[in-house]
């Protein structure tokens, strides 16, 4: 009992919360609720660092709300589809249900040894069939309100392996497994129809008040509304038409060539059979090899290619050169862009390097162009070169050009949205079934309800090469037609596994309903989520679907809100060495380590008082070391008090003394719950503790005499301040007070603000600058009261008997030195 045994003390608190089921959510619907989230892990193996700092956070916030009152659900499960699974089932031959239940199996121990407050029967794993199920019920949902269809898109095509490889699985362009040339193939998929919600979703970013600003403009910058015009150029050789997309129709009059991208329906049609076809063609393979962002990336070379055609600017009647280029993305606007030289860096860089004329036609106001451009001018001013626009501020311009053109029936002004559909097809074993079924009869026909769940097949092998398993297990594939009867095929297709994410928070608040996938009553109690908190690396693919989901779910008429997460928080990354804590950079320290070492309270202690929560975290022994040191000091501090070791005079008085210790406990309670409950400063609210544990110690080692109903209200608090950080110590310390209930059932303790109040501080009186006494004096004297006060005093006119005095300084709250002859 006298050292501090860690394993001991938090094994068997773990086993006495979990038989008690302190745990357990209490459906008790009369309280306020607080919902408290933490995005649920990848079932990869093992926790690292960056779980346990994810997980620390919101338990702290879960026990804090618990003994605020509230009624909290803090539930945990698994992300459990996906690739890595189905890479070891083809490495080393394990199923990949067998290997990703183990997994689970090993990180939830590793969850439990830490210690968190989950309700464990609330646990959701995505991929077995009593969650997949939903999943794929979902997906019906979308489909029978057309959010979901089917359409050629490109894959990475690996044509050495004859497979369809994810975008992870390319590396430099080389498929990761043979380092062949990974090509792209077209193949018929599925998507989800978001662009449809893309103003919904822009526009309730602003409800989201408490979502860290950075995390809201990356959505906005993803789904990229800009506002332009579309205009129609007519080819010159030809009778087609091509339409661009600009955000700058007031720079239409400095337009010197064209662009389309390589993939653009129009190049092979302008080429055929003529000199520019072999080159055209050669260009377009090169260039889809290049992914998306190394094409756009201001940094690539711009590289293009005259296709022998022509174009007519229609408000000037010029021909332009028709060109493609790699900066040019098809799925893009229109795929096509007319090129502005002198107003736009990119095109400025390609008309440098291909010779194709620069035209100013804006300049700053009450200047000359000049003679030579040596960059693009992007900034506002005048027009100049544009017929009758001459002399106008550009951006009255633009809307004077668009309704021009809206007029003469040459263009449009139009809206552009970045977002594109999403692809929701993956061409793997690992994922929830698209549950479809193609009949020659009846065509595509989805799975009828009761059907559900449209189940893995286990009899499947894992090769290296092919394609999908799925695709090759005929019991799988072959089905019959619900609505004929006849032979049909099942779609092979499982789904992205952000669909799976995309709804387990609803899933939590009924986790065990098998008619519906979330109850209505218990969505509506406990939806939306007060506090989310995860890794920025999911601020927007992740919440952007989540956020859709919960549109379309209202817009069904199946939830009562709009927007999924009140409160997000993004905790930063844990550093080792300045770089990120990672098994490539082999700078991992295992949490399983640490916890062997010095236990679960004292790694999370750890971890929640080396930084802010939104900041990165540099990893550190001595912080280690030193959180540990502070649990033991804790430890002997109420082992000592509880075991009468130094046995005081307890007094029922209290004397200055122990109004300063009353004075620092409530000042701690004050600190500790507003950084938690503000703003997450779990830093600062753990020294506030480490400070009071400090004047516990003097109050202690200093007094002969201490006031009893003071020192165990000081105790008692500060081990229900400790509770949500260290809950195991915490709950074995109050037990030793004598407590027979769980201190993680308390309610949080109260500040008195009149004890903050700090009444009397000691200061020191000094003669000549020496000292010469100490005594306590009320603290909220200014510079002239504290010196009456001192004066007045019987000791110090003793101390000046008989002397003159020349001088009196008083510093308020210090010192009042005085000096005499
Ligand atoms: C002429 C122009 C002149 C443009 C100028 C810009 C500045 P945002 O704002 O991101 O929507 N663009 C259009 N479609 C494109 C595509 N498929 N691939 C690459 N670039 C494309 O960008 C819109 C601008 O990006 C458009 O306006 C177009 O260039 C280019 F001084 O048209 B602009
Ligand atoms: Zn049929």
């Amino acid at each position: 009992k006298e050292k501090y045994s860690f394993k001991e003390i938090e094994t068997k608190w773990q086993k006495i919360w979990d038989d008690m089921g302190l745990h357990k959510v209490k459906d008790d619907r009369s309280k306020p609720k607080y919902y408290a989230l933490e995005m649920f892990p990848y079932p990869s193996g093992n926790l690292h660092m960056g779980h346990v700092r994810n997980y620390s956070i919101g338990d702290v916030v879960a026990r804090f709300k618990t003994m605020q009152g509230y009624n909290v659900l803090h539930p945990m499960g698994w992300d459990a589809f996906g690739l890595p699974a189905e890479n070891a089932a083809i490495k080393h031959g394990v199923p990949p249900a067998r290997w990703t239940l183990s997994n689970i199996e090993n990180m939830r121990n590793q969850l439990k040894r830490l210690g968190f407050s989950y309700d464990w029967e609330r646990e959701v794993t995505t991929c077995l069939p009593d969650y997949y199920k939903w999943t794929q019920w979902l997906f019906l949902l979308f489909y029978k309100r057309g959010l979901a269809y089917k359409k050629k898109s490109a894959v990475n095509w690996c044509p050495d392996c004859m497979t369809v490889l994810a975008n992870e699985q390319v590396v430099n362009g080389a498929c990761e497994r043979c380092g062949a040339q990974v090509g792209k193939k077209e193949l018929a998929q599925w998507f989800f129809k978001i662009t449809d919600y893309a103003d919904r979703l822009l526009k309730d970013i602003e409800l989201l008040k408490g979502w860290p600003d950075k995390v809201k403009i990356m959505q906005e910058n993803w789904i990229g509304r800009s506002e332009g015009a579309e205009v129609r150029f007519k080819v010159a050789e030809t009778d087609d038409e091509i339409t661009v997309y600009t955000t700058r129709p007031d720079t239409i009059y400095g337009v010197t060539f064209m662009v389309l991208a390589p993939e653009h329906p129009l190049v092979e049609k302008l080429t055929r059979g003529t000199a520019y076809e072999a080159a055209a063609t050669e260009f377009v393979q090169k260039a889809q090899a290049l992914n998306e962002i190394a094409r756009t990336s201001g940094d690539n070379e711009k590289e293009g290619l005259f296709i022998g055609a022509h174009v007519i600017n229609p408000l000037t009647g010029e021909k332009i050169p028709l060109y493609i280029a790699n900066y040019v993305l098809m799925d893009y606007g229109t795929g096509a862009v007319m090129g502005v030289p002198a107003h736009d860096q990119r095109d400025f860089d390609f008309a440098t390097k291909y010779n194709l004329p620069i035209r100013p036609v804006i300049v700053p106001e009450g200047t000359e162009p000049p003679a030579v451009m040596e960059e693009a001018f992007e900034a506002q001013g005048i027009m100049i070169n544009s017929g009758p626009f001459n002399g106008l501020p550009n951006e009255e311009a633009l809307n004077k050009i668009i309704k021009y053109m809206e007029e003469k029936g040459i263009g449009r002004g139009t809206v552009n949205f970045r977002l594109r559909d999403w692809l929701i097809s993956r061409q793997r074993y690992w994922g929830a079934p698209i549950p479809i079924i193609y009949c020659d009869k009846c065509g595509t026909v989805p799975v009828p309800e009761e059907q559900l769940p449209v189940m893995l097949p286990d009899d499947v092998e894992f090769k290296p090469t092919g394609q999908s398993p799925l695709a090759e297990c005929p019991s799988f594939v072959n089905t019959t037609c619900p609505t004929c009867g006849g032979p049909a095929k099942r779609e092979t297709d499982t789904m992205d596994t952000f669909i799976c994410s995309s709804w387990y928070f609803l899933r939590y608040c009924s986790p065990h309903a098998t008619e519906v996938a979330f109850e209505r009553a218990a969505v509506d109690y406990w939806m939306p989520v007060e506090q989310y908190i995860g890794g920025v690396e999911h601020a927007i693919l992740h919440l952007l679907y989540s956020r859709f989901f919960a549109k379309v779910l209202y817009d069904a008429g199946l939830v009562g809100f709009e927007e999924p997460f009140t409160n997000l928080l993004t905790q930063g990354m844990v550093l080792k060495d300045g770089a990120k804590m990672s098994k490539s950079k082999g700078n991992v320290v295992s949490p399983e380590e640490i916890v062997a070492k010095y236990g679960a309270d004292t790694a999370r202690l750890f971890i929640l008082f080396a930084a802010p929560p939104e900041r990165d975290l540099e990893w550190s022994d001595q912080g280690v070391e030193g959180a540990f040191r502070f649990l033991n000091r804790v430890w002997r501090l109420v082992y000592n008090y509880v075991s009468g070791l130094d046995d005081t005079a307890h007094v029922e008085e209290m004397a200055p003394t122990d109004r300063e210790m009353r004075r620092i406990t409530h000042v701690t309670i004050k600190r500790v719950t507003d950084d938690i409950s503000q703003r997450f400063n779990f830093n600062t609210a753990i020294s506030a503790i480490m400070e009071m544990v400090n004047a516990l110690y003097q109050y202690r080692d200093k007094n002969e005499r201490r006031n009893s109903a003071v020192e165990a209200e000081a105790m008692n608090s500060l081990i229900l301040l400790l509770a949500p950080f260290a809950p195991h110590i915490a709950e074995e310390l109050w037990h030793e007070l004598g407590f027979t209930d769980s201190v993680h059932t308390q309610p949080w303790p109260k500040y008195d603000p009149a004890a903050t109040v700090q009444d009397e501080v000691e200061i020191v009186i000094q003669i000549n600058g020496k000292v010469k006494e100490r005594m306590m004096a009320p603290a909220s004297l200014d510079a002239g009261g504290l010196q009456q006060f001192a004066m007045d005093q019987e000791s110090v006119q003793k101390l000046i008997e008989g002397k003159q005095v020349v001088k009196v300084v008083a510093v308020p709250k210090k010192l009042v030195n005085i000096v005499v002859k």
